[in-house]
């Protein structure tokens, strides 16, 4: 089972990337995939775009997965795992959580079997340069853990914008890959999951 975690402030754009993984995984590879929310975002995954993908959504809503719902999100990974066994499971942390403290609790936890790990950060092209030093803590804490690094609503920015977005991610210490891509168009997000293989 492949472990995804996409991480970034709430309005980034983390649940439209979900919707354009689940998309890329389900329709076109035919993977099983679980998605565990918990967010506040302005757009959920709800049962709707469920049945279309004929998915299934775990909501965590009213906690923080990196403190109250630690336990409750493994428990909850290790249910799906032995009821369903899908091939990915995507979780979506709270805007602030820090994903070290999930990657560490999935890693620790026996009874979960999973053979790739991934943490995705996505960051906002529109508000980043404006907000990064309010959110320093978090972001570093993202980047610090990041496999890839997508900066979402390239369409807000020019791209001398998003050369200097890149360039202050790399400040953060990250070295990984950086893909610009609009979410909401599906734009480079055939890119992104090229990276994933
Ligand atoms: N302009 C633009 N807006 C986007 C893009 N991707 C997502 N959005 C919008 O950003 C808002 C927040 O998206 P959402 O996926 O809910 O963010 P989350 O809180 O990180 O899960 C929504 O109104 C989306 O429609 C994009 O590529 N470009
Ligand atoms: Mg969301």
């Amino acid at each position: 089972m492949h472990f995804i975690l996409v991480s970034g402030l709430l309005g980034v754009g983390k649940t439209t990337v979900i919707l354009d993984m689940m998309e890329a995984l389900y329709d076109k590879k035919g993977y099983k995939v679980v998605v565990i929310e918990n967010d506040f975002g302005n757009k959920g995954i709800d049962g709707e775009v469920m049945r279309k993908f004929g998915l299934e959504v775990k909501d965590l809503r009213g906690g923080c997965i990196c403190c109250t719902l630690k336990t409750g999100l493994i428990d909850t990974v290790r249910v799906i795992q032995a009821n369903m066994d899908p091939d990915v499971i995507i979780v979506e942390p709270s805007g602030i959580a820090d994903p070290k403290i999930v990657i560490n609790a999935v890693n620790d936890c026996s009874g979960i079997e999973i053979d790739r790990l991934s943490s995705v950060v996505v960051v906002d092209a529109e508000r980043f340069m404006k907000s990064w030093k309010m959110f320093e803590r978090p972001l570093q804490n993202q980047l610090g853990v990041a496999d890839l690094v997508l900066i979402n609503k390239m369409d807000t920015v020019s791209p001398q914008e998003i050369e200097e977005i890149s360039s202050k991610i790399r400040d953060f210490g990250y070295e990984g890959p950086l893909l610009p891509v609009q979410a909401d168009k599906g734009i480079n997000m055939e890119q992104m999951m090229r990276i994933f293989e």
